[in-house]
């Protein structure tokens, strides 16, 4: 159909009576004296039908690193089956966890099977002939309209890819009741790999205590963007929230208050085992830290022998930091760290183990350094490498350690001792950071910090003397001096986490923000229907 301009309103006004010589000479004058013609929009029906999966192809967060656009759509049905190879638990798992993810809203009982290749109406997850450039993280997803072929190196792969395959079905598909279809996948090929070995988050649930149920949904939010680490905060000033058999009173007292006097808490080891098994699931490490030599008001509290006074202090719950330190002098210190490290460290599958060493505002820089120096021997002597925050550069370090870069002063220095840095600048990537002066909640001692803030950086280009070849990766922490309550988190986690994961995980060459946030908007559904709480930001057309 052409598109027809709509005659003048007051040519419908010329009678038949008008003579038609006098009706063409004036439409003759009109046309004269006309601007010449501009080119009109295409209406609606004329232009080519975008569905609705193509423009999903381009909305996914992180961006994968190559897109290749096809023809058609893949439909998944009642009996599309969810084939796995080879045919283990691990792969009988993540076609599980598939179901799982699409049998609510599709209302379709998926089958799990084993099975060896790609066929009519199916989807076929394997790691069987991967191209082992893949790695451990790497993916390819090719989508056809006769099937579904999920392909990576190592399983792990295979569940980021998973994500993706989420990401490519309407956002309903996150809904816990069955909806109309159609559960449509654009036709694609997309050959995916992180760019970053670390792309994580931290939860502070020293300050407010946040229980299991509330960690495991935070897992399962930092899954749907490809993050694989959890760095639990696990002690400071205002609570110990870890059961430490050898030293009881560290949770049962330690752990009896949080910020503002309510009642704190802690894990039980199962507990805190149950989270751990229920991350690995989804490939995400969780990262115990223990923050020492400071930031141990609640340790200092439970048991009088490691003040240099012996005198145990009175449990706080107001937020000031640096007042308190271990007594680093003290033979009893070392134990209690030995003790501490070793439960933490048979409790933990991932390879490292964080001491904290920020702010500490009560010891010379010697007695600091050599404190560091010897805990950093206590965590190796447990088989993990040590991560502390970045005044642990001013200490000796082992090239196997790692350095969490928070307000970029000495992170070089960490390089420069052969350390790999993890980039958390405060300014970018701090959860607990207002995002403009009317945020209710959150801290502004590091700046004010929008979605475009969080996203507009380079963890490569930020600090002098710390390179892409020095940077494991990034994390993007969320303290709880201010944050209580699930909601509270959602709406300072989200959307801000969704940039740094797309930081951590996507090539920088081809990331802008005008690009990105109307692919973040498109996150706005997804996110709802996951009953995510999230800040609806005004830099960001949702
Ligand atoms: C600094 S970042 C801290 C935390 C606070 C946070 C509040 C770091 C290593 N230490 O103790 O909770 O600021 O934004």
């Amino acid at each position: 159909m052409r598109y027809r301009a709509k005659p003048p309103a007051q040519m419908l006004l010329i009678s038949r009576r008008v003579p038609v010589a006098l009706v063409l000479a004036i439409l003759l004058l009109v046309a004269c004296t006309a601007p010449p013609p501009v080119a009109l929009p295409s209406p609606p029906d004329e232009r080519p039908v975008v569905r609705d999966s193509e423009v999903r192809m381009n909305q996914l967060i992180p961006k994968p690193a190559a897109v290749t656009p096809r023809a058609g759509v893949f439909t998944f049905q009642p009996v599309t089956t969810i084939h796995v190879e080879p045919h283990g638990e691990e792969m009988l798992w993540l076609g599980q966890y598939l179901a799982e993810r699409l049998g609510p809203a599709t209302g379709y009982q998926f089958v799990v099977q084993p099975g060896g290749a790609m066929s009519a109406g199916n989807v076929w997850l394997t790691t069987s002939g991967a191209d082992p450039a893949l790695g451990e993280e790497g993916y390819e997803l090719i989508v056809t309209p006769d099937g579904v072929m999920l392909r990576a190196h190592r399983p792990a792969g295979v569940f980021r890819g998973i994500q993706t395959l989420r990401q490519l079905l309407p956002p309903a598909i996150e809904l816990q009741q069955a909806q109309p279809g159609a559960w449509e996948l654009p036709a694609v090929e997309i050959r995916d790999v992180p760019r970053f070995a670390w792309r994580g988050a931290m939860l502070d649930v020293a300050r407010h205590f946040f229980g299991v149920a509330d960690v495991k949904r935070f897992i399962d939010l930092l899954a749907l963007y490809k993050m694989n680490v959890l760095h639990l905060h696990l002690s400071d000033d205002q609570g110990w929230r870890i059961e430490i058999q050898s030293w009881p009173n560290l949770a049962l007292y330690g752990g009896s208050t949080q910020v503002g006097g309510g009642a704190g808490g802690y894990y039980t080891q199962a507990e805190y085992a149950d989270i751990v098994a229920y991350a690995a699931r989804r490939y995400i490490i969780v990262v115990p830290e223990i923050d020492m030599p400071g930031h141990t008001n609640a340790a200092l509290a439970s048991y009088a022998e490691l003040n240099c006074d012996g005198v145990a202090r009175t449990l706080y719950s107001g937020v000031e930091v640096g007042f308190s330190a271990l007594c680093v002098e003290s033979d009893t210190v070392y134990q209690f760290v030995d003790d501490v490290v070793r439960e933490l460290a048979a409790l933990t599958p991932g390879p490292y183990m964080h001491i904290g060493g920020d702010e500490v505002q009560t010891l010379d820089a010697a007695a600091y350094a050599g404190f560091i120096e010897r805990a950093q021997a206590i965590v190796q002597a447990h088989g993990k490498r040590m991560i502390g925050w970045e005044e642990v550069a001013h200490a000796t370090l082992s090239p196997t350690s790692v350095v969490q870069s928070w307000r970029s002063t000495v992170a070089a220095e960490a390089v420069r001792q052969g350390a790999k840095v993890i980039m958390s600048p405060a300014s970018r990537t701090y959860l607990d950071m207002k995002y403009d002066p009317n945020t209710p909640l959150g801290l502004s001692w590091a700046g004010l910090v929008e979605v475009q803030d969080a996203y507009a950086w380079d963890p490569a280009t930020l600090l002098e003397g710390v390179g892409e070849q020095d940077i494991l990766g990034v994390e993007a922490p969320l303290w709880t001096e201010t944050i209580a309550t699930r909601e509270q988190m959602d709406s300072m986690v989200f959307p801000r986490l969704l940039g740094i994961a797309e930081i951590g995980w996507s090539p920088a060459h081809g990331r802008s923000w005008e690009e990105y946030r109307l692919r973040l908007a498109a996150h706005g559904p997804r996110l709802a229907a996951l009953g995510v709480a999230f800040y609806r930001s005004p830099q960001v057309p949702w």
